[in-house]
């Protein structure tokens, strides 16, 4: 097995290890420290506000759900810094494609959190139908590793037109063991499409823990056999995962697809209907919770921005209040569309869709 690539023959970008609070240094494994992150003080603190309104939100998402206004919800938390740090690297032309868990990436791309919560009480979709043709951001997909061969597809055609942009595709680790991940993986290495795929591994695909998805030693060095480069990233810095994927989108541009291992903990439930008490062990949330993105975040801030308690408190209670103005601008929805269930999922008609919209009642209500 002498052309096996040691496993530890990817890039790497982290400063785990040390902990450090000054998490504009990225460390590569060869103990090369590149300093420089090119973000301008407002960036750092926007990439922290985003964190927090990320959080907020998701700590109302499940008691929303738990109140049945609705419906199953999927917590992001720990997982904030991954989704802020990649969505940040993103310019408006390239294109996205999240999951059911990347709510902030939604935030970070711009979509209103009124939105958001809409999609989640099944009144709404996330695309606007009058502007198909600028849709960036795609709505998240459930089914596990489908939207793949959907976004190195995009790459595809944008190589085609000759279009200046990358396609950032993100999934979990559970996610890769699907076929859809080999094929587009596969694809991509042989068309050379301008694809990041963005792998968030939170350790956990529902109950099944990660050394349990592949016998891999990371999920990185899986880019080799396709023909091009994977790197690891401390997910939980969010000053890392923006330097990882901008590289990566600048090199994906070029024809160069490339996989990120965002390395990084689901703290809360799979789902809101899941329990993780059940196979996991407490020890291990407590290990990461002391890794928390956004206890980072803002420690870099202190100690380098003197960013100060009253900061903290006034972005807090901003966040609070956008959230509740968000939950209020959604409950005050009346009605559901129940015709978007149908559309787009064949370019025209079918005749079982015909069916099946004629079975759905006229303008049904949920009972708050
Ligand atoms: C094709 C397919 N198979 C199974 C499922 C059921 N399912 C939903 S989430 C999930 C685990 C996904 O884990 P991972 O890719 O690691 O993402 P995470 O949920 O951890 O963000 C599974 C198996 C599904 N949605 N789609």
């Amino acid at each position: 097995m002498k052309d096996v690539v040691s496993p530890i023959d990817v890039r790497s970008y982290t400063n785990m290890a040390s902990q450090a609070p000054d998490m504009t240094r990225v460390v590569g494994l060869d103990g090369t420290v590149e300093e420089d992150v090119n973000l301008s003080a407002s960036d750092v603190e926007n990439m922290y506000r985003l964190q927090v309104l990320a959080r907020t939100f998701d700590q109302k998402a499940v008691s929303l759900h738990r109140q049945g206004r609705i419906g199953t919800y999927a917590p992001l938390q720990g997982q904030e810094a991954a989704q802020v740090g990649a969505a940040y690297a993103l310019s408006p032309d390239d294109y996205c494609f999240p999951t059911y868990r990347d709510h902030a990436i939604y935030l970070t791309r711009g979509h209103a959190m009124r939105d958001i919560l809409l999609h989640l009480s099944g009144a709404g979709n996330y695309v606007d139908r009058e502007d198909a043709e600028g849709l960036r951001t795609f709505p998240p997909t459930i089914p596990i590793a489908t939207q793949l061969p959907h976004a190195v597809g995009v790459g595809m055609a944008s190589n085609y037109k000759d279009d200046d942009c990358a396609v950032l595709a993100s999934f979990g680790d559970g996610a890769t063991s699907e076929g859809d991940f080999h094929e587009a993986m596969n694809f991509a290495g042989v068309f050379e499409t301008p694809t990041v795929f963005f792998c968030q591994n939170n350790q956990w695909a529902i109950s099944v823990p990660r050394e349990r998805q592949t016998a891999s030693a990371t999920i990185a060095q899986k880019a080799q056999a396709y023909g091009f480069e994977g790197v690891r990233v401390d997910g939980n810095d969010v000053f890392a995962v923006y330097r990882a994927v901008t590289d990566a989108l600048e090199r994906a541009d070029g024809g160069e697809p490339i996989l990120i291992e965002a390395v990084t903990y689901r703290q809360g439930a799979h789902t809101t209907t899941d329990d993780p008490t059940k196979y996991r062990d407490e020890t291990e949330v407590e290990a990461w919770a002391k890794k928390d993105p956004l206890d980072r975040t803002r420690e870099y801030l202190e100690s380098e921005h003197d960013w100060t308690e009253e900061d903290e408190e006034e972005l807090r209670k901003e966040a609070k209040e956008h959230v509740a103005e968000a939950v209020k601008a959604a409950e005050a929805h009346e009605g559901y569309d129940t015709d978007a269930i149908f559309d787009h999922v064949y370019a025209g008609e079918h005749p079982r869709h015909e069916r099946q919209r004629a079975a759905v009642p006229e303008n049904p209500q949920v009972e708050r």
